[in-house]
């Protein structure tokens, strides 16, 4: 196109013949005015790219187990054991993810017991069948639903596909009337629901509704995905199906960390687990990480006795997850009253504390800011280093075409505490940083490298680092600095950064 560019001008007249070499340099073209950087494919769609701005949630582990002390239900237990001694309360457990600094939340609706805590159409094996009345009256997706709108936060369910109270479990009837039904159930409670959870266990022994036997299905094809997948989008059109949706991937572990490599590609199906934590560098298709933990020491479920894990170690699940280029869903459960316990809630606020008091202020704003290349602009837009500190995440810093490595210098008038760098790549146009590191200057001009225990590798949607190299221990005293550099050592094309930040 830029000869094409160039041809016409000369044949129109308009340019003399020693203005050639000047127009070499020109890289806009008419059909590229704003001298966009091509994406490096796969990129993420925009339901994905929604999705992974949701960051940290919650998740809700409330239903039949909460009443039998079990992790997972048989599928035998009689609906008159879910009695809650007062009305669930979903408000509260998403008023308590919020002083987290959660941006939303996910509600088991239906675990592998088959019990639903809606009037389902489906089954028997239901809330209206419920042992008091504020069990009969619980419907957890209404409700929760309403709370997360009136808190501004996103909302998912987690339904599980494996039912071990259903007769048909294993046949297509089973797919067909029960399953896909439910989830088209569920898609009406909100067209604006972020998540479908699907769990991949399918542990096969069970009731069955009375067949007591094993069943064994392939989930990468059983649960007739496709189908799942149109009917939910058709009702939803942001909702990202998680796990057998194959939409995001599972990180590989429930101990709350990714890799400090992580890719959003993979080039295996949905069904495959194995490489969770790190992704692959130039996978076929977009499938980012979610990492599923616990805030508590014991199950999913709530138990009785149970304690809230420390919010220094909160602190670095998000780390470890948020991040290194993951999502954090962070189980809380809420106990036979259908509240939070109390300790539950004071330990979210104190992780919320920790999030604000250590990654709440932004040193990069107050700092000048330089790098030793810049993309040309094009009409409408530009690739300033500016775009990095601006606030703005559809602005980004970029280099010209070719160029794979470049450096970002802040620097202070006065001497900062640093102890976080955060940065960020434009994702739309795909993954691309493959190598980075972090250099601090006390004087302004001699830079020691920090953070060298970790990896600076890919950077993805965001990427925490602390600078001292310990998750567990971050926060330490800090590095007084009036200079901080970034090099970017390799890029699988030229880097595109909306943000970068200093804490
Ligand atoms: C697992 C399930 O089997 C657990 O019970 C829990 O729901 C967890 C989040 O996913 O695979």
């Amino acid at each position: 196109m830029k000869s094409l560019y160039k041809t016409l001008l000369v044949v129109a007249g308009l340019l003399p013949t020693s203005a050639m070499a000047q127009l070499e340099v020109v890289t806009q073209t008419l059909d590229n005015p704003d001298n966009e950087p091509a994406p490096v494919h796969p990129v993420p769609h925009a339901r994905q790219l929604k999705w992974q701005e949701t960051e940290f949630y919650a998740f809700f582990h409330y239903g039949m187990n909460t009443y039998t002390g079990r992790e997972w239900g048989n599928g035998d237990e009689a609906e008159s054991q879910f009695a809650p001694t007062a009305a669930p309360n979903p408000r509260q457990w998403l008023e308590a993810a919020k002083a987290a600094g959660m941006k939303g939340g996910i509600a088991v609706v239906k675990h592998h017991d088959g019990f639903c805590l809606w009037p389902t159409a489906t089954t028997e094996h239901n809330i209206l069948k419920a042992g008091n009345d504020f069990g009969k009256q619980t419907n957890i997706p209404r409700d929760f639903a309403q709370a997360a709108k009136d808190l501004d936060m996103k909302y998912g369910f987690y339904i599980s596909p494996w039912d071990r109270n259903s007769y048909h479990y294993g046949t297509d009837k089973y797919v067909k009337d029960v399953f896909l039904r439910q989830c088209a159930e569920l898609a009406e409670y909100g067209s604006d629901q972020f998540e479908m959870w699907f769990d991949g266990a399918n542990g096969g022994s069970g009731y069955y509704g009375g067949r007591n036997t094993t069943v064994n299905v392939d989930r990468s094809t059983y649960y007739d995905v496709p189908n799942l997948r149109d009917t939910v989008h058709k009702v939803c059109p942001d909702c990202v199906l998680w796990g057998v949706g194959g939409e995001a991937r599972w990180i590989g572990n429930e101990a709350g960390w990714a890799g400090e490599t992580n890719w959003s590609t993979e080039n295996r199906d949905y069904a495959g687990e194995g490489n969770g934590m790190y992704g692959t560098e130039g996978g076929w298709f977009w499938l980012p990480g979610e990492s599923d933990a616990k805030a508590t020491n014991q199950g999913w479920f709530w138990h009785n006795g149970e304690s809230p894990l420390t919010p220094e170690r909160l602190f670095q699940m998000y780390l470890e997850t948020v991040g290194r280029n993951a999502t954090l869903i962070l189980n809380i459960p809420p106990d036979k009253s259908g509240s939070l316990p109390t300790a539950s809630v004071n330990a979210l606020k104190n992780m919320g504390n920790l999030l604000t008091s250590r990654l709440g202020t932004d040193l990069a704003q107050d700092a000048h800011i330089e790098v030793n290349e810049v993309r040309a602009a094009g009409e409408r837009r530009n690739y300033q280093a500016e775009n990095m500190t601006d606030g703005d995440k559809n602005t980004y810093w970029a280099t010209n075409d070719g160029v794979t490595s470049a450096t970002i210098t802040l620097t202070w008038d006065e001497p900062k505490t640093l102890r976080y760098v955060e940065l960020m790549e434009y994702i739309a146009k795909g993954q691309r940083v493959k190598s980075w590191k972090i250099e601090t200057s006390a004087d302004g001009t001699n830079f020691t490298q920090r953070a060298t225990s970790i990896q600076t590798t890919t950077v993805g949607y965001k990427r925490i680092v602390p600078l001292n190299g310990s998750t567990s221990n971050s926060y330490g005293t800090g590095f007084q600095a009036k200079a901080l550099r970034i090099t970017i050592e390799d890029s699988r094309a030229c880097p595109l950064i909306s943000k970068l930040a200093v804490y």
